[in-house]
């Protein structure tokens, strides 16, 4: 990829596009095509094809998803199975015949077996079942990592699969209900805090164990992998490093400054006990996380005060 290389960043509004776009501008790129949901569905095949074959892209970062936490999972698979495996399969097919040089395409940790042994290696894809919360979500991300090793084999395209553990950071979704873990807290701690609540309730038992990577370290390890990696085995990104939900709970109210209760809500989902990546492959190839948790959580906590207005 030079500088002035044509490159689609599919899904730039979310999380993760976001932070593409901007490493890819502070980086000096300058060819940049994205198209918001409103100008471009990307679950509609012959949109998709009239893009590629107007705009010709010469890289693809596929980061156009249908994402939610655990509820927002649990309660809508089939439009996480559906929006998926159709927005995937369209750009990944068009990125091929329309002539990209290189795809890659994101997963997510929650592809690994639900009982796989941690730190997850990425050779555990496909060696057991999945977590029932979200394995229609998952389903869709590993016909996803298939098709890109199919396409790579049969037609030689040049895609890769890297799977990044549970992100966070600016550009998150802070709705309550189809949140993730991290926005979530953020949200209900600040609000607590605002309104002298007595306590904050946060689900499931506290008990599982999660690893957290803040998404503008993300948005680095895929340029470096878009330029220094070309093979069909998937690539995990993670910090190397887990918590427990109540360790997070206490730290977010410690960076949000509240001090009341925290009370957890049993009737709802823990989710998988513990997802933590294997990173050594990718530490191998020179790169490493630089942001620790409590920095990547002070940095989003004040881009949700900031942009608050927005996302109410
Ligand atoms: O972030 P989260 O929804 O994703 O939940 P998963 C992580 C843990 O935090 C679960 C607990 O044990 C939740 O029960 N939790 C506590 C909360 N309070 C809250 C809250 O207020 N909101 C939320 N959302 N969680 C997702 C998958 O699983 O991980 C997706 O559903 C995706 O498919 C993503 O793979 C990375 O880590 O459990």
């Amino acid at each position: 990829m030079d500088k002035a290389s044509k490159i689609f960043v599919a899904g730039h509004r979310g999380l993760v596009g976001s932070a593409i776009l901007r490493k890819l501008q502070t980086e000096g790129y300058s060819n940049i095509v994205t198209r918001t949901r409103e100008e471009l569905d990307l679950r509609d095949q012959q949109a998709v094809n009239r893009f590629f074959e107007e705009e010709r892209p010469e890289y693809v970062f596929l980061a156009a998803a249908k994402v939610g936490g655990i509820l927002a999972n649990s309660t809508c698979p089939a439009d996480f199975i559906r929006d998926n495996l159709q927005i995937q399969t369209n750009v990944i097919d068009a990125a091929y015949r329309y002539g990209v040089k290189k795809l890659l395409f994101l997963g997510s940790s929650c592809i690994y077996p639900r009982n796989a042994p941690q730190p997850m290696k990425e050779e555990y894809l496909l060696t057991g079942s999945l977590e029932p919360t979200n394995e229609w979500y998952a389903i869709a991300k590993i016909a996803g990592i298939k098709m890109c090793q199919a396409y790579r084999r049969q037609y030689g395209f040049n895609a890769i699969c890297v799977m990044p553990t549970n992100l966070y950071g600016p550009g998150d979704n802070f709705d309550l209900k189809t949140s993730h873990v991290i926005p979530a807290l953020i949200r209900k701690f600040h609000e607590a805090k605002a309104e002298g609540k007595s306590h904050v309730v946060v689900w499931g038992t506290g008990n599982p164990r999660r690893e957290f990577l803040y998404v503008d370290d993300l948005a680095d390890a895929l340029l470096f992998l878009m330029e220094h990696y070309n093979s069909e085995e998937i690539i995990n990104v993670g910090i190397g490093k887990d918590i427990t939900i109540r360790e997070l709970a206490e730290l977010i109210r410690e960076v949000v400054g509240y001090e009341g209760d925290i009370v957890f809500d049993l009737s709802k989902p823990d989710g998988v006990p513990r997802k933590l990546l294997d990173v050594s492959r990718i530490h191998a190839l020179g790169w490493q996380a630089k942001t620790p948790l409590r920095e990547g959580l002070e940095k989003t906590y004040r881009w949700y005060v900031e942009h608050r207005r927005e996302n109410v």
